[in-house]
């Protein structure tokens, strides 16, 4: 692992929040371990090994019913440590890959029969390469063929310029971590009403009100992250969906606590009718739709 970034946390709090039962944590990951699945010679990081069994024990100490595991740059294009904890979880997970534009249909199938659902387009700069917007275009109509989803992860300076891509794509596009917003300018600010504002002329954009430990400058128990996840949970109820995000790679101010990270969700979904839309019925729509 980098020197310069932290674990996971050793040993979460039991959650003051009861999580209602059939709960989706929507966004996670797993990391190896190294010796079965190397990270990527292309990685801009190295993680700690978070290997599914811990995913696995996490999800039910939290109260979780169901996993979404979302594959990481650090494993680049390679997709077998997803595909093992897929193929392990049986039902109880789905996944969103990150695959290359050579990619085969009997592959892109093999990873649909495992429980892949989605393909992550990633345009974080201190994560990945650039990668052409055609490229992505080409493996956009490849997926949306599967009735697979996007997934797409930006930093909210660089949304102005990838409106026109995200409204072209043609399947329904999840956006991670509400688009990174600057929690120090406000909800009002041009640039987070500029995300409400696409998300609100379209309705096939969804977001992640997840990841308090990246967007917080205040620190745990992140009330400053707190009035955005709010707003758009209570303005696109039906589009929004939540994830710890464990295990939190690239950490580097603190070591989050996903006990407290569960503890925030009745604060950004305030009723009941929020928390099964965010909790249940949104993953469940988008993921077990045949269990819907
Ligand atoms: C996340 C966040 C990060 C890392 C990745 O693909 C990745 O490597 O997503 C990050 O550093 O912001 O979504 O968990």
């Amino acid at each position: 692992m980098d020197p310069d970034y932290l674990p996971f946390h050793p040993s979460p709090k039991v959650p003051d929040f009861k999580v209602p039962a059939g709960a989706v944590d929507a966004h996670c990951h797993v990391f190896g371990p190294a010796d079965t699945f190397p990270y990527s010679p292309k990685r801009k990081y190295t993680p700690c090994d978070a290997p599914k069994g811990k995913l696995f024990a996490l999800r039910d100490y939290l109260g979780f019913s169901r996993n979404v595991i979302v594959q990481a740059s650090c494993h680049g294009t390679d997709n077998a440590a997803l595909v093992d904890a897929l193929q392990a979880a049986g039902d109880l997970a789905r996944g969103v890959a990150v695959v290359s534009p050579d990619v085969s249909d009997e592959e892109l199938r093999a990873m649909d029969a495992a429980g892949v659902r989605a393909v992550r387009f990633n345009f974080v700069k201190r994560l990945v390469d650039a990668t052409p917007k055609e490229v992505f275009t080409g493996i956009a109509e490849r997926i949306a063929k599967l009735g697979w989803h996007i997934v797409v992860y930006f930093e909210a300076p660089d949304l102005e310029a990838l409106i026109p891509f995200l409204e072209s794509l043609p399947t329904v596009i999840v956006v991670d971590h509400m688009g990174r917003p600057d929690v120090t300018k406000g909800t009002d600010h041009p640039d987070f009403q500029r995300f409400v504002d696409l998300l609100a002329r379209n309705d096939n954009i969804w977001t992640k009100v997840s990841c308090p430990e990246r967007l917080t400058v205040a620190g745990p128990p992140y009330t400053d992250v707190v009035p955005f996840a709010r707003h758009l949970v209570e303005t696109f109820p039906t589009r929004v969906l939540w994830g710890t995000d464990w295990p939190h790679p690239n950490m580097k101010s603190h070591v989050p606590d996903d006990g407290q990270l569960v503890d925030v969700i009745p604060q950004i979904a305030p009723t009941s009718a929020l928390q099964q839309a965010l909790l249940i019925d949104n993953p469940m729509r988008l993921y077990w739709p045949d269990q819907a």
